[in-house]
């Protein structure tokens, strides 16, 4: 197949387009590099150096034997994408070219209105785009699990419910509740693609993922095919930071009383499960919500789990703190996501977090100084309130 992949530069966008190439797909991805841009700007940078777009593409020929087009540009720009669908003629859209971050979001009024125009507009380009030139492309958007909050019901795989209001029943879209600007603009994409497939019939997979850990997967064969690694405060994510405060003899940061609860993925399977979505599409028209995680954890689980993987790799005592919660969000919860479309795919997922950790601790310790030069990012300064 042929897939345009927005967002090729990122932390998932590198190794879906690796896997996806490895696995004979033709792969032209597009990205302006903000997330390199905004980490320097936030006084950080991945772990793992990363390799200019041109550098990327040839050690990628080099490793894989594999041809990747990396493409410079916003989405946001008009005409950009019409332009790239009118060349390319893709099969699927995989729409991973979103500010991601929810502490990015919550800095300021500047970063949260700069999170919502770039997320909103890319959105709406992509569906102006795929309208007008051809309306039958897949489009593969990342969506959050984020987008349904916290609430105390079971949350469905879905974009309607049945729901029973003042005695009168009807189909009502899916209470989503976002926990910071980042998620709501996930909220507010959902609500776009869900109104083109209503208007004109797009076809859509709306992803709703979880935290995704991990510094490896199978197409990543060699130090220079490396995907990004963010430990600060504002781009790393939960099991990333644990893993590198470990390994620098950081105490753990768990935000509060540590009982709010995700559902986690491994990078391998996160773009497997991905490729698995593209080879396999809804019918043409319909609009197919997945919730895409593997094992549900609390952050207080998480720490519990690295601690003992890093006393245990000969790292230490390691000593796990609760500090005082810069978010806003249910420190106890409900949690219970229904999870249906990807085990009907025949998805399983291969790597559980407490087998991943001690490998992401081994692949992180030749970078322990690098580790060091960002341990300022490391404490929460971005507060919700
Ligand atoms: P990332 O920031 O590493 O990757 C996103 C890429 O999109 C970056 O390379 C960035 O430069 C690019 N981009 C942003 N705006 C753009 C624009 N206007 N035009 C062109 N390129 C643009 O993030 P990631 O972790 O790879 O996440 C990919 C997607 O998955 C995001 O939509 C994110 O919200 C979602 N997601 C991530 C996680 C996670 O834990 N990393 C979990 C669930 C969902
Ligand atoms: N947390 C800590 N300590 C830390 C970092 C985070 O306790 O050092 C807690 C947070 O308070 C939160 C949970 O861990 O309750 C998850 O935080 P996170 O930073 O790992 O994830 P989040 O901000 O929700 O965002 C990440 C990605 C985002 C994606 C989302 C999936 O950055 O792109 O959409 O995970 S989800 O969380 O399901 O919405």
């Amino acid at each position: 197949m042929k897939v345009l992949l927005l967002g090729v530069d990122g932390e998932l966008g590198w190794p879906l387009a690796l896997k996806l190439a490895k696995a004979g797909h033709e792969v032209i991805g597009v990205d302006n590099l903000s997330t390199r841009r905004m980490a320097y700007e936030s006084g950080t940078d991945s772990v793992f150096p990363l390799p200019s777009p041109a550098e990327r593409v040839m050690e990628a020929k080099r490793h894989l034997d594999v041809d990747i087009n990396f493409i410079i540009g916003d989405i946001t720009q008009p005409g950009l994408l019409k332009d790239l669908i009118r060349k390319f003629r893709p099969d699927a859209i995989v729409h991973f070219a979103e500010q991601r971050s929810a502490p990015y979001s919550m800095k300021d009024e500047e970063h949260a209105v700069f999170t919502i125009q770039n997320n909103l507009i890319g959105t709406m380009r992509l569906v102006y785009a795929v309208k007008e030139v051809d309306p039958t492309i897949h489009i593969v958007k990342m969506g959050t699990m984020g987008e349904y909050g916290t609430p105390n019901f079971d949350i469905p795989e879905d974009i309607e419910v049945e729901a029973e209001i003042n005695g009168k029943r009807d189909r009502i879209l899916v209470p989503r509740k976002g926990g910071s600007w980042y998620h709501w603009s996930k909220v507010f994409d959902t609500d776009v693609l869900y109104y083109a497939n209503q208007l004109w019939g797009l076809t859509v997979t709306d992803i709703m993922q979880g935290p995704v850990y991990g510094t490896r997967t199978s197409e990543i064969v060699h130090e220079s095919m490396r995907t990004r690694f963010d430990i600060d405060e504002a781009w790393g994510t939960v099991v990333n930071r644990f893993c590198a405060e470990a390994v620098i003899g950081h105490p753990l940061t768990v935000y509060g009383k540590g009982g709010q609860t995700r559902g986690f993925i491994s990078l391998e399977d996160s773009v497997t499960a991905v490729k698995l979505l593209i080879e396999h599409p809804p019918d043409q028209g319909k609009y197919r919500v997945v919730n895409q995680f593997a094992e549900v954890y609390s952050v207080r689980q998480i720490a519990e789990m690295v601690r003992e993987a890093a006393e245990k790799v000969g790292l230490g005592k390691v000593e796990v703190h609760h500090l005082e919660n810069p978010r806003v969000e249910k420190e106890e919860h409900h949690y219970n996501p229904t999870r249906r479309i990807l085990p009907s795919l025949g998805f399983r997922p291969t790597r559980t977090l407490r087998d991943e950790v001690p490998y992401m601790l081994e692949d992180l310790l030749p970078y322990k100084e690098r580790i060091e030069r960002f341990r300022e990012g490391i404490p929460p300064k971005t507060t919700w309130r």
